[in-house]
């Protein structure tokens, strides 16, 4: 079974690095720190190379360990969390693809299956929720310190327990990692109501471009690679915004548009209500992501790329919800 390869091969490895996708959400930056918490329990030591994330997680144990470049060039074992593909591993895929055995641990349910033991269940709503059953397998002691990073993962990437793909098990689990003494009130003031000045400037600048399209089913705004320049200081400034635009009355689907610095282009991010698949939708531009949470590139100029993108959503729409 892959569980017993993938523990097996952390035992036989002496270097061992952990990597997970580019601008890594919550979700990212807690499962590399649990797989690490869990490697040293295993007895082993591992690497962590995140080149950039926000500050926000700095307060999650072993945040002090994470390094913007690995310290070999060819380790034993590589293990990817939270990422679908090789492509998405920027800054770090040097390190996964000259391992000797490679290993990923993810929930997107369009993983490319890279790795040569791929650990992935679509029905969990985070990362962080598939380690804690590889975890419970092996016998790990899910400690405070563990079950706070796990738990981070967990309401990142449900946004507090709000979106779908919560199930009966992330309760069973969030009780179990209470009992351990996991403080969910600090970790929910931290990383879910915490927002920066920048966020809020940026908070602004969207609700004065929203357009909307479809009856109001579509709504989008974007943001350009100045005001970036003008605004933004940390990596995770932008997160949450195109939630914002989500929860508006009527809409369907969302859309934030991000200008990417030398890709002459923009970076798509949908978010969808309750009935389109907008994972559908990124997979036809070469993206993807989850059925309500999904993005893609688009190359070309602000005009092109939002037409291209609410026309593309608009023919879904007709198809999916017909
Ligand atoms: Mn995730």
């Amino acid at each position: 079974m892959t569980l017993d390869n993938i523990l097996e091969e952390i035992k036989k490895a002496q270097m061992i690095v952990i990597l997970c996708h580019e601008s890594p959400d919550g979700d990212a930056v807690a499962s590399s720190l649990s797989v690490w918490h869990a490697v040293k329990q295993l007895g082993k030591e591992a690497d962590m190379v995140i080149p950039d994330y926000s500050k926000m997680f700095n307060f999650l144990p072993g945040a002090d360990k994470i390094l913007k470049k690995g310290n070999h060039s060819n380790y034993d074992l590589a293990i990817s969390v939270d990422c679908t593909d090789l492509k998405r591993l920027v800054g770090a895929s040097e390190y996964f693809e000259t391992a000797k055995k490679t290993i990923e641990i993810d929930h997107h349910s369009v993983n490319s299956m890279f790795a040569d033991y791929n650990y992935v269940n679509p029905a969990a709503p985070a990362c962080c929720q598939v380690l804690i059953g590889m975890f419970e397998y092996f016998g790990i002691n899910i400690d405070k310190d563990l079950g706070t990073c796990i738990l981070t993962g967990i309401l990142t990437d449900t946004g507090g327990f709000q979106w779908g793909g919560v199930t009966p098990e992330t309760f069973e689990f969030t009780a179990e990692l209470l009992r351990k003494g996991v403080n969910i009130s600090e970790i929910c003031q931290k990383v879910i109501r915490n927002k920066t000045k920048a966020h809020c400037e940026f908070e602004k600048l969207i609700y004065e471009r929203l357009e909307f399209f479809n009856e109001n089913k579509i709504a989008v705004a974007y943001l350009t690679l100045d005001d970036y320049k003008q605004l933004s200081t940390d990596i995770g400034d932008d997160e949450g915004l195109v939630e914002m635009i989500r929860d508006i009355d009527g809409v369907e689907v969302a859309v934030l548009l991000k200008e990417r610095e030398g890709l002459n282009g923009f970076k798509i991010s949908m978010r969808s209500r309750d009935k389109v698949n907008v994972s559908d939708i990124g997979l036809i531009l070469g993206g993807g992501g989850h059925s309500r949470a999904a993005g893609c590139f688009i190359q070309g100029n602000l005009d092109y790329a939002k037409n291209k993108i609410v026309n593309l959503i608009e023919q879904e729409m007709k198809k999916q919800l017909k």
